[in-house]
């Protein structure tokens, strides 16, 4: 009798057993007529089939049907598992299926794409070019327009494993530290953010956004006394140029909480949620690392188990020093947060750390400015190889000092009227924070695009698939 074995299951422990896998056919190849080699996929490993004619249980016309079978055909292959005597090349298993019987149970038509091409890193792709083999190279477009089939390359199966990683330490953690989770509206009445990168939409014939992050109703639901909460949801912004890191939609991890004495208090959580994060991607998803490297080669994330925190002043008297002038109370652009994580590396030996206590002046209305020195704000920014990842602080809770800010910065109050309201019947401090689930796995694999971690990317010109 044969057993559903997984094709990453096959193994020389199974030798002389019989069978019966359920993948794709990755490839199809045909020795004269009596022998044909089907490799077989299935999440992401690899097993070579071997088709030959034997008296009683495959024919001359089995042979010919399976050299016929379109590539990425789902087939169930039953067989006896044999070890041969020379190493497989090619395949995630060291073993083969000696094919009894075979069944084509989706066939594949033909394909915009070819799968091993599409999984193919660059040093493979010069090499086999060198080599005089004829392949496609994959690009970007060509893979988001084709995505289910680039889904199935390893390295796709790695990051979204690794996603899900991420967003599934992120709760457990949280619940293990007293937040509970929430689900905060999409359809709102007014930017959350501030800025013009929202999209506008109508709603019953009234003028309506989708929420640009879940900062207003994550702070309504402290004021609702709900001490310490987080949410996992989309995010949208209507971001009108392109760069590696912006998406239109992407997921939110956001957190909120009631702090006591200072903004520290949230930081506290960031560094500890983190690297219990980056400790748990190495350990359990090592496999699925892997997948992502040996495609796009990266060294594994330095992080500290003290988590690394510098003041924005710090921070601009590093960049000084190392000959980069920026405005004391300006924003960092890409290239300068690039250039701090270099230096920060080097002194601290880290790629992960804090940023806080940031200029006033480029962070959204409901931050909450230095006590001492109102041109700065109980703020901060988390980075991970040189990148942004979090940005989060402690939020104005005194009404006038909200409205007063609000005003200063342009917003029109009235589309937030119910936010403002909610701090006038007794508003605990607060703060928290919102990561980016797409950059988190962007930079911790050290990839170049965040159209690689997002499923199925939104940006301006894609709406589809
Ligand atoms: P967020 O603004 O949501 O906190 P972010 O990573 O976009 O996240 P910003 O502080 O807006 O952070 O931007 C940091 C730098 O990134 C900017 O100074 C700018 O150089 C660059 N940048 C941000 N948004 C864009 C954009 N839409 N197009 C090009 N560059 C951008
Ligand atoms: P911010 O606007 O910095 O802060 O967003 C938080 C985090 O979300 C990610 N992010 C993005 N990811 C992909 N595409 C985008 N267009 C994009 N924009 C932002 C980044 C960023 O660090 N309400 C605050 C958070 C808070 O203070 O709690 C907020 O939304 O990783």
């Amino acid at each position: 009798v044969s057993h559903w074995t997984e094709v990453g299951h096959l193994t020389n422990a199974l030798e002389n057993q019989s069978v019966l896998i359920r993948g794709r056919a990755q490839t199809i190849r045909a020795v004269g007529n009596k022998m044909s080699f089907v490799v077989v996929r299935e999440r992401g490993f690899t097993v070579q089939c071997v088709v030959t004619v034997q008296p009683d249980t495959v024919s001359r016309q089995m042979v010919k049907y399976v050299a016929g079978l379109s590539r990425e055909s789902i087939i169930d292959v039953e067989g006896v598992v044999s070890v041969p005597s020379v190493e497989i090349k090619g395949t995630t298993q060291q073993v083969e299926v000696q094919v009894r019987k075979l069944y084509c149970v989706s066939r594949a038509a033909v394909l915009p794409i070819n799968i091993e091409d599409a999984a193919r890193s660059d040093v493979e792709i010069e090499k086999a070019l060198q080599a005089g083999e004829t392949l496609v190279r994959v690009n970007q477009d060509t893979r988001l327009n084709n995505r289910v089939l680039d889904l199935r390359t390893p390295a796709n199966q790695g990051i979204f494993r690794i996603q899900s990683q991420v967003g599934n330490i992120f709760r457990q953690f949280l619940i293990s530290e007293g937040f509970f989770e929430i689900h905060s509206p999409k359809l709102i009445a007014g930017s959350s953010e501030g800025g013009a990168a929202v999209f506008k939409l109508n709603y019953k014939g009234q003028e309506a956004c989708l929420a640009q992050s879940p900062q207003l109703h994550k702070q309504m639901a402290i004021c609702g006394d709900f001490g310490r909460i987080f949410e996992i949801g989309p995010v949208f912004r209507a971001e009108d140029s392109f760069t590696h890191r912006h998406l239109c939609e992407f997921t939110g991890l956001d957190v909120e909480m009631e702090i006591k004495r200072h903004y520290s208090e949230v930081m506290d959580v960031v560094g500890p949620l983190f690297v219990a994060m980056f400790d748990s991607l190495n350990k359990n998803c090592a496999k699925e690392l892997e997948a992502v490297a040996r495609q796009y080669p990266f060294q594994p994330l330095k992080y500290l188990p003290e988590t690394l925190r510098l003041t924005f002043e710090e921070g601009v008297q590093m960049l000084k020093e190392a000959g980069v002038e920026v405005d004391p109370f300006g924003d960092l652009n890409t290239e300068t947060e690039r250039k701090l994580g270099q230096l920060v590396l080097e002194k601290y030996g880290t790629e992960f750390y804090i940023l806080h206590r940031y200029p006033l002046a480029v962070r959204p209305f409901y931050t909450m400015p230095c006590h001492d020195n109102p041109a700065y704000s109980n703020s901060f920014d988390v980075f991970i190889r040189g990148e942004e990842i979090i940005s989060g602080g402690q939020r104005v809770h005194v009404p006038e000092l909200l409205t007063e800010r609000a005003q200063a910065l342009g917003i029109d109050v009235k589309t937030i009227s119910t936010y403002m309201d909610s701090f006038r019947y007794g508003a605990p401090p607060h703060g928290g924070f919102g990561v980016g689930l797409e950059r988190v796995v962007m930079l911790f694999c050290g990839l170049n695009n965040i159209r690689k971690t997002s499923l199925f990317p939104r940006d301006p010109l894609r709406l589809a698939p």
